[in-house]
């Protein structure tokens, strides 16, 4: 096939898409020609850890997000890749909240055996993308940063996997130039014994908070008070754990809230999300969106509508991760392929209108990950991706949540059957609470 496609990003939703073409080889189809550009040294994505923040070592801004310490926020029976299972990479069933190094080294696993690396190119930030209209084709410039040189080249397609929980939002709250202590984004937070001994308070209610504050309870921060601007998250908090309405202002150490009580903090986190940022998207191919289950401008929640020979994976807020990037990259690879044919424009903007609608009926959380569930069922039935039980995984995604209320710091003790094996996970051989170690050889010490 004469077809060139770019990939962007080389994260768990980039690698989905590297995995596509490549099993789609595997089984004697002729594939386009691939390049995934990667602006870090390695593949992984936000679980390829730095302690770096801000800069990179090439003034790139740091694409990392996590920290040390974190575990799996969800089980990863709902994440379990259809064509690789956990026990397959580790020979063995292994616990339901792995820490990061056990989920990086997962997914290093399935493109090591597909033999993707040679796809890719790293440390090669893409810096801009236009549709050339007259050939028909994407010029994508991109910079070799150890060479520093920049190229420009064409391609038929381009998938943009480049992520949306990178780029911080930042909100200010008056008085926060003033405050006499330390003030970042959950982006910057590597690690919580930095904490250790200290009154914190966190903005925002979603998963940044709950576990970077787990986090540092755990290693011993003396208090966290969680700031809410729409409701309080509503947990059964340890003593030193208190939720309170939104900051209205700082002054000096003293942060007072909406509700006029105050409290002395010695650092403040903002855990207030991400934005969907492409700096390096032409404004024609730029999506736009808020971080929902049903993106804006996006068929089937990946081809973008106003050019669809441009694709977004992994855009959605998430439930699913891994096997929904999967199920989006086997259907991108199939309509760059000619085996799915799009509809037109028209058709294509009904979709969309109609999937955020049924989201908008969305009641709770648990109608949510249904919504996302059944997505991913829709993909996996017009491609080859192996199906799987995707209700179980529901399922497992049911019991978390149950497991988070009755003890928000003991759900990660719990264990779940794989949705890919049948297999029953087994119980972690420490509490997560007392397990300091997030090591990988600790971990599989099971
Ligand atoms: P990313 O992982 O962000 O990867 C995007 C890649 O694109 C990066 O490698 C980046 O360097 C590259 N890139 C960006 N811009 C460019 C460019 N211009 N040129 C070239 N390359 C570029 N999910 C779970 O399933 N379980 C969890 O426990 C979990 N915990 C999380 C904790 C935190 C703190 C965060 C922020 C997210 C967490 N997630 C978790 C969700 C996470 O979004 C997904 O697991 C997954 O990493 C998303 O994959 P992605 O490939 O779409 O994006
Ligand atoms: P999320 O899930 O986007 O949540 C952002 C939170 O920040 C949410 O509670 C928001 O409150 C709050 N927020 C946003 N802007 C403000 C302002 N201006 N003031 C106060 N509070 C604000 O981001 P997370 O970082 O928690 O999670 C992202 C991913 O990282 C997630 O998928 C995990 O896997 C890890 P709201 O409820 O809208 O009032």
């Amino acid at each position: 096939m004469s077809k060139r496609v770019a990939v962007i990003g080389a994260g768990p939703s980039g690698l989905a898409q590297l995995r596509a073409f490549q099993s789609a080889a595997k089984a004697g189809a002729d594939i386009p020609e691939i390049v995934c550009f990667e602006k870090q040294e390695d593949w992984g994505g936000l679980w390829n850890y730095t302690w770096r923040t801000g800069l990179d070592e090439y003034g790139e801004p740091v694409h990392c997000s996590m920290y040390r310490y974190l575990w799996s926020n969800g089980p990863k029976e709902g994440l379990e890749f259809a064509d690789y299972s956990f026990e397959e990479h580790f020979g063995k069933q292994i616990a339901s909240y792995p820490p990061r190094a056990v989920l990086f080294d997962y997914i290093k696993g399935r493109v090591e055996k597909a033999d993707v690396r040679k796809w890719i190119r790293f440390r090669t930030p893409v810096r801009y993308v236009e549709w050339d209209a007259g050939a028909s084709k994407f010029k994508v410039s991109s910079h070799d940063l150890v060479n520093d040189k920049t190229s420009t080249e064409m391609f038929d397609n381009v998938v943009c996997c480049s992520g949306h929980f990178s780029t911080p939002n930042t909100p200010h709250f008056d008085g926060l130039d003033r405050f006499n202590g330390r003030v970042l984004h959950a982006h910057d937070f590597r690690d919580a014994v930095e904490f250790k001994d200290k009154d914190l308070l966190l903005i925002g209610t979603s998963y940044s908070a709950e576990d970077i504050g787990s986090q540092c309870w755990k290693y011993g921060a003396k208090s966290i008070t969680v700031s809410h601007r729409t409701a309080p998250m509503g947990y059964d908090w340890p003593d030193n754990w208190q939720e309170v309405p939104l900051l209205t202002k700082v002054e000096g150490n003293t942060c007072t809230f909406k509700d006029g009580t105050t409290k002395d903090v010695d650092a403040i986190i903002l855990c207030t999300g991400y934005l969907h940022h492409f700096p390096f998207m032409a404004e024609d191919l730029k999506l736009h969106t808020a971080n929902r289950l049903a993106t804006a401008d996006l068929y089937k929640g990946v081809a973008f509508v106003h050019n669809p020979a441009l694709f977004y994976i992994g855009m959605q807020d998430q439930w699913f991760t891994f096997n929904m990037f999967d199920a989006q990259g086997w259907w991108a690879r199939d309509v760059i392929m000619g085996r799915i044919a799009l509809p037109d424009k028209a058709a294509m903007q009904a979709d969309v209108e109609e999937r955020v609608a049924r989201e908008d009926q969305n009641e709770d959380d648990y109608a949510c990950i249904r919504y996302q569930g059944d997505y991913v069922k829709e993909l996996i039935a017009e491609t080859d991706y192996p199906s799987f039980d995707v209700d179980g995984a529901n399922e497992a995604f049911f019991q978390w949540k149950k497991h988070k209320k009755q003890n928000i710091m003991t759900f990660r003790d719990n264990s779940y059957k794989s949705v890919i094996t049948g297999t029953m996970a087994p119980k972690h051989h420490t509490p997560w609470k007392d397990a300091l170690d997030d090591t990988l050889e600790s971990y599989l010490e099971n």
